[in-house]
């Protein structure tokens, strides 16, 4: 049966439609909104109590989105933009919360969701040419299409440190943080994690606790928000820039490495120093990591950007060793994503806080009521893991997914995840992955990578629906060619040469592979494939 002839199929019975979306973030609501307006049944299947996805979750103090918020909003909805005010330059989680809640409210999507329903497997019925879905609460769904919404950043990551089940005290984890208020007021707290969440719970676990323990095993890179309220000016500048904005999203190729980039000049020293000195006052991470275009590609340019960095950390950090311990080194600067902080560093100065540098003294275990280091014993009421995600691979494959001839996902990717354009697998017809390994995903604006996603599937969809066509699944040929490219433009980079979760390398036995794509380029990829007639996919 085509899309056609199988559209309106939800009215007859709650487990069939035409399309499945896991996962009710900004990637989830959209798809489920864009792909009811072309008039396909869609059912939204989502495991928190609510809408958000990552938004829900990571609700630990201080967390807050690092693309400003005007941006950090959906592109498409001209309404939304006109209903909806940001208050700060970056929003904070529990903005971007209620932003994500009052968008699928005036978009109506509510009713298109099971809430607190975990999807657990999803097996390609080659016969009826059907994606048979199965959820933790031991209902089925039948369905044309599977889109994995699941966000790349999603899977939190909890390192099994001897003894993490011993302990008495409170215990957390940024990316999965309690709904009722947490007070740290009077407490000893440890946190282990120096990531951007960790950046930005340390500065503020700091002001309630009566004690901070920061276990850091690598210094990380950041640079300061400043953080502001939002103007009058801010909003009328905002629009008066809207349509140029809006032209360029949908021209530009948003990636990280612009061709560009690979040149060997390498602008003076003071001339970068004074350029880093302005970004560093004006706040964001923007600027920086495109400062000149080489930065995140020729080592002497980004290693000026990186001394900049160590020095306003000594210039701010009073204690000479606390310093040097949060200065990093050995890596280059901005290929680990880049932090951005409120009085992150300055936290140091604090007399509650105190840095112990694992590479001097790593964690051997953890007991009831205390972390022990090689050296010492630090006793504690609360401990927070800001240890970051199995990312980007870790949703889709905690699914049981299984396509063609029941091979399993997992097994398709024992070697490292393998998509077409990040969007398609070959062996798994009529499923799509949002912001899927080997496309952007988590390079750049996710919501707006999100978007283009979405779209991109709707006029495929569109498509298949005019011509009558049943399934779309990639070749394999084309499917390595394009595992090759994104391969070899992350290796022409700064990007490979750091341990970040971008390749993996945060999860015991994770193939080391660099997952985003970052070349420039990507939606005119994605747009030329399709005028070619869909090079590259085979439709059934
Ligand atoms: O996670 P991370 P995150 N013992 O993986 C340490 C997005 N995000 O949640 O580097 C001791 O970056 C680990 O140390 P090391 C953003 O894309 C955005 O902070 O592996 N330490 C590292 O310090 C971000 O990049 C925003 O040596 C251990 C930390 O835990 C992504 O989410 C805010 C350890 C993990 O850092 C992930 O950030 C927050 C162990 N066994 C997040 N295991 C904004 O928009 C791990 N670590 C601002």
């Amino acid at each position: 049966a085509s899309v056609q002839e199988h559209a309106g199929a939800i009215e007859t019975g709650i487990d069939d439609c035409d399309v499945v979306v896991v996962g009710a973030g900004f990637g989830g609501l959209y798809a489920l909104h864009k792909l009811r307006e072309i008039g396909l049944s869609v059912r939204g299947l989502e495991a928190a109590p609510d809408v958000g996805g990552t938004w829900y979750w990571n609700r630990y103090p201080g967390a807050r989105c690092d693309v400003p918020s005007l941006f950090y909003s959906y592109s498409w909805s001209p309404e939304l933009r006109r209903e909806w005010r940001w208050t700060n330059r970056y929003a904070g989680q529990d903005e971007i919360l209620r932003y994500a809640q009052f968008a699928a409210d005036r978009l109506d999507l509510r009713k298109l969701i099971q809430f607190d329903t975990r999807v657990a497997g999803a097996t390609f019925d080659e016969t009826s040419e059907r994606w048979i879905v199965e959820t933790d609460r031991g209902s089925r769904l039948r369905a044309r299409f599977v889109i994995m919404a699941t966000g790349a950043l999603s899977v939190p990551n909890t390192p099994d440190i001897p003894g993490v089940a011993d302990f008495k005290g409170e215990i957390f984890h940024t990316a999965s943080w309690p709904q009722e208020p947490v007070s740290f007021e009077g407490k000893r707290v440890g946190i282990i994690g120096t990531g951007s969440s960790g950046i930005q719970a340390i500065p503020m676990i700091a002001r309630a606790a009566r004690q901070l323990v920061v276990f850091q095993r690598t210094p990380n890179f950041s640079v300061p928000a400043r953080n502001r309220p939002l103007t009058d000016e801010d909003h009328r500048s905002f629009d008066d820039g809207l349509e140029a904005y809006l032209a360029s999203l949908e021209q530009s190729d948003f990636g990280r490495v612009p061709p560009t980039a690979f040149t060997a000049d390498v602008p003076p020293r003071d001339v970068q120093w004074k350029h880093y000195e302005k970004l560093w006052q004006d706040g964001g991470s923007g600027g920086f990591l495109k400062a000149f275009p080489n930065i995140l590609v020729h080592p002497d340019v980004n290693e000026v950007a990186a001394d900049f960095v160590r020095q306003k950390i000594r210039e701010t950090v009073k204690d000479p060793k606390t310093a040097a311990a949060l200065s990093p080194e050995g890596y280059p600067f901005g290929v680990k994503r880049l932090c951005v902080d409120t009085d992150y560093f300055d936290t140091y100065n604090r007399p509650n806080v105190e840095l112990v540098n694992l590479r001097d003294e790593p964690i051997e275990k953890i007991t009831a009521d205390s972390v022990e280091t090689a050296s010492r014993h630090f006793e504690l009421d609360a401990l927070v893991f800001a240890t970051g995600f199995d990312a980007v691979t870790g949703a889709l494959l905690a699914v049981d997914i299984r396509g063609r001839g029941g091979v399993t996902l997992k097994d398709a990717w024992s070697e490292g995840p393998r998509t077409y354009l990040g969007l398609t697998v070959a062996g798994f017809p009529n499923m799509f992955t949002i912001t899927g390994p080997g496309s952007p995903s988590v390079i750049g604006n996710v919501i707006t990578n999100c978007e283009y996603h979405v779209d991109w599937i709707a006029e495929c969809l569109t498509h298949m629906r005019r011509r009558n066509l049943g399934t779309i699944e990639p070749d394999r040929d084309a499917q390595t060619a394009w595992g090759t490219h994104v391969a070899e433009v992350a290796d022409r980079t700064l990007f490979p040469k750091a341990n970040s979760w971008y390749l993996g390398v945060n999860i015991p036995g994770k193939p080391r592979v660099f997952m985003p794509y970052i070349g420039e380029g990507y939606r005119t990829t994605c747009k030329e494939i399709v005028a070619d007639g869909y090079r590259g996919f085979t439709f059934g």
